[in-house]
């Protein structure tokens, strides 16, 4: 028996109760009694509410439940004014279940742990008769904020995938979607009187003003979406209990704004020498009045849309050199008499800020508007950059959210080789699970102002896999989002990472029955006496593939072998899977010594020989124009399984030759063209001879920066 149902048993008998098999509730309820007996669950029942506000939910649970509405029904939903909001009481017995609330919220989030005590298939089609066992559930979330942040530019995201990832975050019963509408690389949603933004801004690539980037480069591509497909997306999240917050974010990452506006940008001439012409400059001039009337015109449509409270402009990772450049905002600066251009942000934030209120909206920025000088006390602020600027921001009096990086950014690896970034940290489902605002170092007058957590996914890096297929976006965010649901639902004195592990492995069906591609732990991989073994304590099956003779099969028992670096596991169910373990030698890398030669002048500081000493990037001074080239030479010819040799960042494919081929020489004279490049990359698979020097050559001109990185090669020996 499992811990936790041995815990539990313990529990129930305690209250005299009947011991029952644990349902796995996530986010956990305050509390969950047994009863004995069951609810069968059958067509001849129904679903009844108390009042019209609640038909729309009466509908979604009578959908999942394979059965209808009537008025009188034995399911029954209700709305209890005695209960706060977001509160439920849920009740089950032989003959009938019943729901009270505190308002709507409360009543879905009673119907959200109500399908979690149903068989899994409630999610992808209930088959009836189905039983629940009786039970009495008092539940109401720690806190009010809990949410999700979905970066729809970077990649384009549909309408329907959307609503498709709504009803996983309202299923945790997470509470807010922050869709971030506008970028450097896209413009998302329709402005009927500026009718451009998204109908050009929408796009990137192709005869658009906007630069491909992040792997689509051929084609012109994206989409966006009209007024009405947003709100039907409101709507669709207000049925199961999420607020939709638009973010338009100011006054930087404004590039695609200014590829369609340039006379947004300050009044001097950018040297575009590197870029070829290209302006790279993301930041609204802070000096203009014809920008705040064109702002105004995009936050009155805004705020017509969006019926939430708060509407997000931005703030982020201003280039304030910008604006230091600008004779008009100097000019502003000496008039206000400022001294730092961080203040000319504050400003420009307090501007917009007052257009919102006009609506009847509240600002919501990211924690660097605030340094700037102060914001309407009413702000929200969003801490992403570290705990210290959430601490900042909660210190000052702001209502913040709190999602520092390193906890919060799903677009983090969750381990060392899986995709993802690693600026913030490299972290999983447990370094999220971990987080409480005490062990954060938040005093408790600080954590008077935390109004909640966000979790986000930034989409840079998923544009260049299949965005057609939500695979991705879900393997990052899940199980991640389970923690993300817990931490903001249950107070942190009754958490216990080992019991969450056990109940989240139970969740998996659930996440199987809804079709989501997660993420499970690698098979555990050991080596002892000649013995190769895997593991995994999820429910998943282990693969194993050996890649010298590629013969790949379920692995069912352990392999006698006294070459185990030949091995790899991955374990899989539903749509889930791991990332490969297998013992160390399997992911040894080769590090030859090489030298770095090009058409192009090296960067100043980011030289040649900064990759040549592997693990960092080097960056030429200047873009690429088709016939540039990068060569790497090795000083002995390399004898090896795999080489990848590549342009631009790790993980992520910018700065990089957008086309082009790549050639090899095994005697560092004759050079032989291989094959096209992907995504600035190239790989070379067994090559027959040893490698003496890649050369890779550009075909395009430009790549809408002002310079190429440059990766150090991986290379993985034979074996
Ligand atoms: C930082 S989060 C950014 C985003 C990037 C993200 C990638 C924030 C306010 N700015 O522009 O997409 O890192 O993780």
């Amino acid at each position: 028996m499992k811990l936790r149902n041995i815990l539990f048993a313990l529990v129930a008998t305690m209250s005299t109760c009947v011991v029952v098999a644990n349902p796995a509730i996530i986010p956990t309820p305050k509390s969950y009694v047994a009863h004995e007996g069951e609810f069968r669950l059958t067509s001849s029942h129904s679903v009844t509410v108390s009042s019209s506000t609640l038909a729309p939910l009466a509908n979604y649970l009578a959908q999942h439940l394979n059965v209808e509405v009537s008025t009188k029904g034995d399911i029954v939903l209700r709305i209890d004014a005695t209960l706060k909001s977001e509160e439920y009481r849920l009740s089950v017995t032989t003959n009938r279940v019943e729901i009270l609330g505190g308002d709507y919220g409360g009543v879905f989030n009673g119907v959200a742990t109500l399908m979690q005590l149903l068989p899994a298939d409630v999610y992808d089609g209930l088959t009836l008769p189905a039983t629940i066992a009786c039970c009495k559930v008092e539940d109401a979330p720690c806190y009010a904020y809990r949410g999700f942040m979905l970066d729809v530019c970077r990649t384009w995201i549909t309408k329907e995938a959307i609503m498709e990832y709504i009803d996983l975050l309202a299923y945790h019963k997470l509470n807010k979607l922050r869709l971030h509408l506008t970028d450097d690389e896209a413009w998302r949603l329709e402005i009927k009187s500026h009718p451009e933004l998204a109908k050009v801004g929408g796009f990137r690539g192709g005869d658009s003003p906007i630069w491909p980037r992040y792997g689509k480069w051929t084609e012109k591509w994206g989409g966006y979406y009209t007024q009405a497909d947003m709100r039907e997306i409101i709507e669709y999240a207000k049925v199961r209990n999420i607020e939709v917050i638009p973010e338009i974010d100011l006054p930087g990452h404004s590039l695609a704004m200014a590829s369609m506006h340039p006379e947004i940008l300050c009044n001097y001439t950018p040297n575009l020498e590197s870029s070829f012409g290209y302006d790279t400059r993301s930041a609204f001039c802070v000096a203009k009045e014809s920008n705040y009337a064109l702002l105004h015109d995009i936050i009155r449509e805004v705020c017509q849309v969006f019926d939430t409270k708060y509407i997000h402009i931005g703030g982020d990772e201003v280039e304030t050199s910008q604006w230091k450049r600008c004779p008009d905002c100097q000019a502003l600066m000496t008039k206000l008499g400022y001294t730092d251009p961080k203040q000319l942000q504050a400003y420009f934030m307090r501007r917009i800020s007052d257009m919102l209120a006009e609506y009847g909206k509240k600002p919501a920025v990211w924690n660097e508007a605030i340094d700037g000088g102060k914001l309407p006390a009413n702000t929200l602020v969003f801490g992403w950059m570290g705990v210290k600027e959430c601490k900042l921001s909660a210190a000052k009096g702001y209502k913040t959210i709190v999602m520092p990086g390193q906890y919060f950014y799903f677009d983090m690896k969750q381990s060392k080789r899986e995709p993802g970034h690693d600026w913030a940290a490299i972290f999983d489902w447990s370094k999220t699970y971990g987080v409480t605002l005490t062990s954060l170092g938040f005093t408790a007058e600080e954590q008077k102002n935390v109004a909640g957590f966000e979790a986000s996914f930034f989409s840079e890096a998923y544009a260049s896999r299949t965005p057609e297929r939500a695979d991705y976006l879900h393997y990052q965010t899940f199980p991640r989002m389970l923690s993300l649901s817990e931490i903001s639902w249950v107070s942190s004195d009754s958490r216990n990472e080992k019991l969450f592990y056990e109940k989240m492995t139970e969740h998996y069906a659930r996440l199987d029955a809804m079709g989501v591609a997660y993420r499970l732990m690698p098979p555990k991989v050991t080596f002892e006496n000649g013995m190769l073994s895997a593991k995994c304590d999820d429910g998943s099956t282990i693969y194993v593939q050996n890649v010298v003779t590629n013969v790949g099969e379920v692995y069912t028992k352990p392999i006698a072998t006294t070459k185990p670096e030949r091995y790899v596991f991955v374990s899989r169910r539903g749509n889930a899977t791991s990332p490969e373990a297998a013992v160390d030698g399997y992911f040894r890398t080769l590090k030859p010594q090489f030298t770095i030669t090009s058409s192009m002048p090296e960067h100043a500081t980011m030289t040649f020989v900064k990759a040549q000493g592997y693990g960092r990037l080097a960056r030429t001074a200047r873009t690429c124009d088709a016939g540039d080239w990068v060569q790497f030479t090795f000083a002995q010819a390399v004898d090896c399984r795999r080489m990848q040799i590549a342009t631009g960042n790790f993980q992520l494919p910018r700065f990089i030759f957008e086309q082009g081929y790549a050639e090899i020489s095994y005697d560092g004279t004759t050079f032989v063209r291989v094959g096209e490049l992907q995504n600035g990359m190239y790989i070379i698979d067994n090559s027959p001879r040893p490698i003496k020097a890649v050369r890779l050559v550009c075909t395009s001109r430009g790549n809408g920066a002002k310079y190429v990185s440059i990766q150090p090669p991986t290379i993985l020996p034979r074996l």
